[in-house]
């Protein structure tokens, strides 16, 4: 069963990525997470220190710059102990760059996650200004 799984794991993701834009929609994580297949389901971000005053206007993206989160807007905006719904499908070797929009100034880098396989965990985004937790369900 498992290996079926990884097979249909393409078609899946192509599906998971049709869902990110009904988030609110799903039920519960449970079952996103059995959207992802042989994927990873990114369940939340919580923001543990932020790095302005107020809010930090965050986004996830790829090592090449490309957007994973939010899809239908720039960033989202989260105070600090604040947990935001990511509910997104990401490979599980996924490589997870979190960044802080500024208006006039350059974005912010915030810390890179590297996804370690299938599997049920809590990263951290950190080693400079700010620390955040994201939550990834096999
Ligand atoms: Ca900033
Ligand atoms: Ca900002």
């Amino acid at each position: 069963m498992r290996n079926l799984s990884k097979l249909a794991a393409v078609g899946i993701a192509a599906a998971c990525l049709a869902l990110t834009g009904t988030s609110a929609a799903v039920a519960g994580q449970n079952a996103s997470a059995l959207t992802c297949g042989g994927n990873v389901f990114l369940d939340g971000l919580r923001a543990l220190e932020i790095t302005e005053n107020g809010h930090d206007e965050v986004y996830i993206t790829t090592q090449a710059g490309a957007k994973v989160w939010p899809v239908t807007t720039d960033y989202v905006s989260i105070a600090a102990g604040q947990r935001v719904e990511v509910d997104k499908c990401v490979a599980p070797n996924a490589v997870l760059y979190l960044w802080e929009e500024d208006t006039l100034d350059v974005d912010d880098y915030l810390g890179v996650v590297a996804i370690d396989g299938d599997r049920t965990k809590d990263y951290l985004f950190g080693g400079g200004p700010g620390l955040y937790r994201i939550g990834a369900v096999a």
